[in-house]
Formats: structure tokens, C-alpha cells, sequence
């Protein structure tokens, strides 16, 4: 029984050393190199590689190496074979950091300053609490309610958006499309980290943006394909909404002459909001191999017919 890693050489060998001393039974190999191809049950990848099912005929689970899974199509998962995610305290705690600065970026009116600051402008502007300034989560999951965790910490007041009815402690959950508009109409700034499925491609767009208060921020740290940038760009320029943090886009790398890259109401990263640990996640990845050979539920199974 044996894992193939194919993605970064850096975090492979990391995790190489790791399960040689930790788990001396599952032998780990680095792609091209794959051992025995019948011994195969484990495939660690960001992208599915073609003829999957011939290459390794007795694989069982793909793990992905990300937090997301949107990268595998249904088509390209073969009946039987499992499909899991990245859950792992590495990547939380930087999610949570990255949406916190950007937060904390907005609340504090920061793209002013950094503004006045060309203009050579000693100019203070009326500060408004935490508590005051209301976060909306798009997305209340594991990241998501990370972010909630430490910006409620700091006395923001926050909410969150999920589709199933559970409760999150000291977040205010709305659940649903029928809650969506309420929750949208109290957003101050509000955070995208849904993922990207069927349901929610193309949700950051006009008729969304419509329902925030004016002058919001939005941080949008999900996938790209979940904005519409000409909505996004319209309601900027507008003034419907003040700012915004921009870390995931499509494509990636933005066009150089992308309206983005120059945009003065804009702050624009490229996918760096959070990756996996090696560290952390190689602990994460033994611990689901090991509930697989129990047969115990995985941590972080994907749904592919739900998307996420
Ligand atoms: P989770 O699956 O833990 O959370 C997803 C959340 O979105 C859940 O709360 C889920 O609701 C909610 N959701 C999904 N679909 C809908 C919908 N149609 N309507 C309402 N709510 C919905 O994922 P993670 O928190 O681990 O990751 C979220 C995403 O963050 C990833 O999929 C990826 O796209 C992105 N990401 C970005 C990174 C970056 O660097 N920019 C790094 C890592 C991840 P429910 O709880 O009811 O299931
Ligand atoms: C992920 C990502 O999904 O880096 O982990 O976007």
C-alpha cells in the first residue's frame, strides 16, 4: 500500500521525511517516480493526471493538496474512488490572518492613508469602532469560521452565510438563498470564502453588490471565477462599493492590461491568502490514511455531486 505525491518538490520532501520516520509502512513516492503502480492506493495531487484508473488501478482516495477540490471534475473521478480536501490548522491560521488584515485594512481606512500619504496629507478622519463595523462571511466553514474566530476576538460584530441551518457560537448564522438579502443589507464589509461550485459561480456580481449598504468593502479570497469583474468594477467606481481585496481572480495571472492591476479603490494579491503547511498538513494526511484503513470517515470527504 503505497501514496504518490505529485505537487510541490519542496513540501513533498518535507512529508517524505516525516512518514519515513512516522509511518514506515506507507512507502511515498514523488512523482514521476511511483513505486509499484499496483501498490498505489493513495494519490496526493492538485490536478488529476489522465488515464487515472490505468496508471493506478487500485487507487482509493485523491487527496487534494489545497483546501479546495474544485480543480476535480465528477467526470474525471472514477466511481469508488474518494476525494478529499485540506483541512489543516496552517492553512486556518493564515486564512484567518490574511482576512483579518484585510478587515482591519478596510475598517481603519487604511487605502485613504496610504492615499494621503502620496499627497503628502496630515489629514485624521473620524475612526469608527469594531463593534460597530459589521463582517459578513460568505462561506462559514473551516476558513471562514477561522476568520470569524479572530475578528470576533477583536470586537468586530460578525456574521456568516452557509447552506446548512447550523449555529456557529457568537456569529450570527443566516442560512440559504431566501436569507441571503439580510444578511447582505447589514454587510460593511463583506468576506467571500465559499467555495467554488454550480451554485456559487459568478454570485459576487451587480445584483449582489446591489443589496450591501452603500460603501462597503468586499475581501474576496474564495475563487475567481465567484466575481464578476465588471460588476465589480462598476459598482467601485460608483462608489457603491468603497474598496476592495482582490486574491483570487480568472484567469490567474490577470492580463497586463487587466483594469485591476491600476485600479486606485483596489488591492490586488496574487492567490496567496493561504496554502497548505507541510508541516502541519503531512500529520493531517496520515491521520486520514489511517482512518481510511479502519474504515472511519475521512476528514474532509468531498461531496462531488454537491460540489464542495
Ligand atoms: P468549507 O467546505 O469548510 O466551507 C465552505 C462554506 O461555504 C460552508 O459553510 C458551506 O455551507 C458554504 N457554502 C457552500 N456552498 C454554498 C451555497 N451555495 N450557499 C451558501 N453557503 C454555501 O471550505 P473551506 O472553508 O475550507 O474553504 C473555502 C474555500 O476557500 C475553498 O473552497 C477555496 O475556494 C477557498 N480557498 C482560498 C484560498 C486562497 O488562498 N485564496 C486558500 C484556501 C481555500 P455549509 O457549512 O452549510 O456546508
Ligand atoms: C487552496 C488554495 O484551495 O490554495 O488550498 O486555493
Amino acid at each position: 500500500m503505497s501514496i504518490v505525491y505529485r505537487s510541490s518538490a519542496r513540501r513533498g520532501q518535507i512529508w517524505q521525511d516525516w512518514l519515513a520516520e512516522h509511518a514506515p509502512d506507507l512507502p511515498f513516492y514523488q512523482w514521476p517516480e511511483t513505486g509499484d503502480p499496483l501498490q498505489v492506493r493513495y494519490l496526493v495531487t492538485w490536478e488529476i493526471p489522465e488515464n487515472l484508473m490505468a496508471l493506478f488501478p487500485n487507487l482509493e482516495v485523491i487527496f487534494s493538496v489545497g483546501a479546495g477540490a474544485d480543480q476535480f471534475t465528477p467526470a474525471q473521478v472514477p466511481a469508488g474512488i474518494s476525494v478529499v480536501r485540506m483541512i489543516e490548522p496552517g492553512l486556518m491560521n493564515d486564512m484567518a490572518a490574511y482576512i483579518t488584515f484585510s478587515v482591519i485594512g478596510l475598517h481603519r481606512d487604511m487605502p485613504r492613508y496610504l492615499q494621503q500619504q502620496q499627497q503628502q496629507l496630515w489629514l485624521k478622519h473620524e475612526a469608527v469602532a469594531a463593534e460597530r463595523c459589521h463582517v459578513g462571511i460568505l462561506g462559514l466553514g473551516n476558513l471562514g469560521q477561522a476568520s470569524a474566530r479572530v475578528l470576533t476576538s477583536l470586537g468586530y460584530t460578525c456574521s456568516g452565510w452557509r447552506r446548512s441551518e447550523k449555529s456557529v457560537p457568537g456569529v450570527s448564522s443566516y442560512f440559504g438563498d431566501d436569507q441571503l438579502p439580510a444578511f447582505l443589507k447589514q454587510c460593511d464589509i463583506l468576506v467571500c470564502l465559499l467555495p467554488l461550485t454550480d451554485l456559487t459561480r459568478g454570485i459576487l456580481n451587480r445584483s449582489l453588490f446591489a443589496q450591501l449598504p452603500d460603501g462597503a468593502g468586499l475581501v474576496h479570497a474564495g475563487r475567481g471565477q465567484q466575481l464578476n469583474h465588471q460588476d465589480l468594477l462598476d459598482a467601485l467606481d460608483s462608489g457603491k462599493l468603497r474598496h476592495a481585496v482582490i486574491d483570487v481572480t480568472d484567469p490567474e495571472p490577470l492580463p497586463a492590461d487587466h483594469p485591476f492591476w491600476q485600479h486606485p479603490s483596489l488591492w490586488l494579491t496574487p492567490h496567496i491568502a493561504s496554502e497548505t503547511h507541510p508541516e502541519s498538513s503531512v500529520k493531517v494526511l496520515l491521520d486520514n490514511i489511517r482512518r481510511h484503513q479502519q474504515g472511519q470517515t475521512m476528514k474532509g470527504l468531498i461531496d462531488m455531486q454537491r460540489g464542495y
